[in-house]
């Protein structure tokens, strides 16, 4: 029988989860319509369809932290008999910015030819519901409407500027912009220490910028705490400048063009005034659901904008869903997105009864010293099991490779005569269950190809190896992974994990 609506699947945002749930959904028969439209940036900056990950997140950030570990690499590369001259080594950033923007202009092309291969409907539109079953639009200044039996919320989220901070909305940048500054950035200050604040600092530094992080509590909140403070600190080592606990109250543009910023001291109230060419904001985000008109289809977003959703990624409508960033307590991860508008277009058009297992998610930080993880982070091991329940094993070294050239001077660091010891560049680090036969619940690696490393150990976690079976497996030599089918030492013991020698 024809349908009371005019398709059968409506999908508001066309970001990693939404463009995986559409073309699926077509796969499985459904007449489908994708709407995605890029509100401008605090800064003015648009980009193309495929939302955030290909425009302004993971694609342009791995691309730009590849650049970063270059000059690490040509470090290496003197030592191992490569006559790259310290002093002739420059980098260009626009080259840079060109590469990553076409890239990423190559990857909007692709992914309007997979929508239009898989017959969905894109419509370059804002939506924004009328009803629980109909949206409007602008298109080409006409206003339309389109009904779907089924819709699914998939609109991500945006940087959020604290608009406390005088001249801060003005001034400053966020990750929607940085990607694709055609001017070089300069001397920067980033924002706020989660993982996208420390990323950005972390390649703006390898390639020679001079980078303060005003960092109000900790690092990386919501990771493994040793981890985090050992990523931290050996971005503090590169040279990074950590301003703890201070946050910034006043961004004023001088005469010059420079950007003066007052930062506030938390406890003390204490002021350092610090002039930079570029200040970014990388203090959080929030779901893009508020121009959504939630009411008209009788949905309510969260405080914080996002939706609440069941298991099967269902909101309190039964025929409106919600995957992806803006969907509340969902690890905001691409693979993640992409799962799960995948699994949810089988179960709404496929007959699928398989959910979305939202546990174990790999992830890694891409800061210069690669940190990946799976499972719990120590502390919330402690919390959730107890201390007599868990056993921490531990195993901090440097890699073969970086001990043999004796990474100690970087080279975007050679003109200020910088000379750090890196130390103990690697950490292993796996959490166990003792009560379940060592069941390993938390895997943690800080080291080269972090993210790489953690992907495959993520699937061992997930079938729930224990740590007999890590010391089973026989490692691969020489590999910096291989550590972890050596690991004796417990936290508990109170025996020193680092390497000798
Ligand atoms: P999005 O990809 O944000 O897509 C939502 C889309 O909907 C956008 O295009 C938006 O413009 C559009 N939209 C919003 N409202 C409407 C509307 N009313 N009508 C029409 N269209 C609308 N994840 C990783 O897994 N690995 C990483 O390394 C990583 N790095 C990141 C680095 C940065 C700097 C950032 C910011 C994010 C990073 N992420 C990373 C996170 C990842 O990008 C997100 O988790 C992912 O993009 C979320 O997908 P989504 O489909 O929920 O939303
Ligand atoms: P996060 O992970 O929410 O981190 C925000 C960071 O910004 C964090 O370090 C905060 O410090 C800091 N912050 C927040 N507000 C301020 C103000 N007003 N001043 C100074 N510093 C501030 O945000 P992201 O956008 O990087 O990541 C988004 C999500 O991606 C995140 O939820 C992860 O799950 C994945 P705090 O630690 O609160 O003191």
């Amino acid at each position: 029988a024809p349908s009371q609506y005019d398709v059968d699947f409506i999908v508001i945002g066309g970001g990693s989860g939404g463009m995986a749930a559409a073309k699926e959904a077509a796969k499985n028969g459904a007449k489908v319509a994708l709407f995605d439209y890029v509100k401008p940036s605090t800064q003015g900056t648009q980009w193309g369809l495929g939302g955030t990950c290909v425009n302004v997140g993971c694609v342009p950030k791995k691309i730009m932290h590849y650049a970063g570990l270059q000059a690490i690499n040509m470090h290496d590369a003197q030592a191992l008999g490569w006559q790259v001259e310290a002093d002739s080594i420059k980098h260009d950033w626009t080259t840079l910015v060109e590469t990553v923007q076409n890239h990423v202009g190559s990857l909007n092309w692709g992914y309007k030819l997979g929508l239009r291969s898989n017959k969905v409907n894109y419509i370059n539109a804002t939506a924004a519901f009328i009803d629980a079953h109909t949206v409007t639009y602008t298109l080409k200044g006409v206003e339309k409407t389109l009904s779907a039996a089924n819709l699914l919320i998939a609109v991500g989220g945006r940087p959020v500027i604290p608009e406390s901070i005088p001249g801060a909305l003005e001034h400053a940048i966020t990750s929607d912009d940085i990607f694709s500054l055609y001017t070089s950035p300069g001397r920067t200050l980033c924002v706020g220490a989660s993982y996208i604040s420390l990323e950005c600092g972390g390649f703006l530094k390898e390639l020679g910028y001079e980078v303060d992080v005003a960092m109000r509590s900790i690092p990386l909140r919501g990771f493994d705490r040793q981890c985090s403070e050992k990523v931290a600190d050996l971005m503090d080592k590169l040279g990074v400048t950590f301003h703890k606990q201070y946050v910034p109250s006043l961004i004023k543009k001088t005469s010059s063009g420079d950007l003066e910023v007052t930062m506030t001291h938390t406890v003390t109230n204490e002021e350092i005034v610090k002039s930079y060419n570029t200040v970014m904001f990388a203090t959080g985000r929030r779901a893009d659901t508020d121009g959504l008109n939630l009411a008209a289809a009788g949905l309510s977003a969260l405080p914080n904008g996002k939706l609440a959703t069941d298991y099967a990624d269902v909101t309190s409508v039964s025929h409106i869903y919600a995957i992806g960033d803006c969907a509340q307590e969902r690890p905001e991860l691409t693979p993640v997105a992409v799962q799960a508008g995948q699994y949810l277009a089988r179960r709404v058009f496929g007959g699928s009864s398989k959910n979305m297992d939202y546990k174990m998610v790999a992830t890694a930080v891409f800061t210069p010293f690669e940190y990946g993880a799976v499972g719990y982070s120590e502390e919330d091991a402690l919390t959730t099991f107890g201390e007599d329940a868990i056993e921490v094993y531990l195993f901090e070294f440097t890699t073969l490779e970086a001990g043999a050239v004796h990474r100690k001077k970087h080279p975007s660091r050679i003109a200020d005569e910088y000379d750090a010891d890196f130390g103990d560049t690697c950490l292993a680090k796996l959490v166990c269950l003792k009560n379940e036969n060592e069941r390993v619940v938390g895997f943690h690696f800080i080291g080269p190809n972090a993210g790489e490393i953690t992907q495959g150990y993520a699937l061992a976690l997930k079938a729930g190896v224990t740590k007999a079976m890590f010391d089973d497996t026989v490692g691969i030599h020489p590999t910096d992974a291989e550590s972890f089918h050596a690991l004796e030492i417990t936290r508990r013991s109170g025996k020193s994990w680092v390497a000798e020698g």
